[in-house]
């Protein structure tokens, strides 16, 4: 069992599960203002620096989930484009692209903004995004878009799947209790990306 479901992680797929995915064949498209257009093979994103960031997944349902999540930083693929300048938005988009966030690119390029392809050394299933999600600890969970096959790189702004049923654009993670997933207890975070709980 991998470890995401072993603590219980609930499995979001608002637009429906995609079922199974092909892995070695994953591509993921990166379009918009750059340079250098191109398609990420699965190989490519595994030849490419890997990053490990110790990070939370935390959701606006107020769930937290801390691990290891493995893939390549987002800014690393924003340089092998060469975006232009005029960027201001990353949008992700899913498999069968119904499902789609856009990140201010200043947070998309910060240290821990992944194209995550691993939990704690485990290839990330389907249930979980994989092959390749997005992932965001900065902003709320929604931003983090599951199974990507396309980002596209813009200077203006679309609210995504969640924002236009009604979610902050923003996505600012806000102050409040959450469940969290590893220690099993409901806890108070302060505002921000999730790196320290309050009772610690
Ligand atoms: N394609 C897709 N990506 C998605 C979602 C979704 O429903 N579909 N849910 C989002 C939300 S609200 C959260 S909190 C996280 C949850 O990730 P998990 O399902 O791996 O726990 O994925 C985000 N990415
Ligand atoms: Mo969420």
């Amino acid at each position: 069992m991998s470890r995401l479901r072993e603590l219980r992680t609930p499995v979001f797929w608002a637009e429906g599960h995609p079922g199974r995915l092909d892995r070695e064949n994953w591509k993921i498209e990166v379009v918009g203002l750059c340079k250098k257009p191109r398609i990420f093979t699965w190989h490519d994103l595994t030849d490419m620096p890997k990053t490990n960031a110790d990070a939370r997944l935390t959701s606006v349902t107020r769930f937290s989930v801390r691990g290891l999540w493995g893939g390549v930083r987002v800014a690393d693929i924003m340089n092998a484009v060469e975006m232009d300048p005029a960027v201001k938005y990353v949008r992700f988009w899913s498999y069968r692209q119904i499902y789609d966030a856009a990140v201010p690119v200043e947070i998309a390029c910060k240290e821990r903004t992944l194209l995550a392809y691993e939990f704690d050394g485990e290839y990330l299933e389907e249930d979980y995004g994989g092959p390749v999600r997005g992932f965001c600890p900065y902003l709320w969970g929604y931003k983090s878009a599951k199974s990507v096959v396309k980002m596209e790189l813009a200077d203006t702004y679309v609210s995504g799947f969640w924002e236009v049923r009604g979610y902050p654009d923003e996505a600012y993670i806000e102050a409040g209790r959450v469940r969290d997933l590893n220690s099993g207890r409901t806890r108070p975070i302060p505002d921000g990306e999730v790196v320290r709980f309050l009772d610690e």
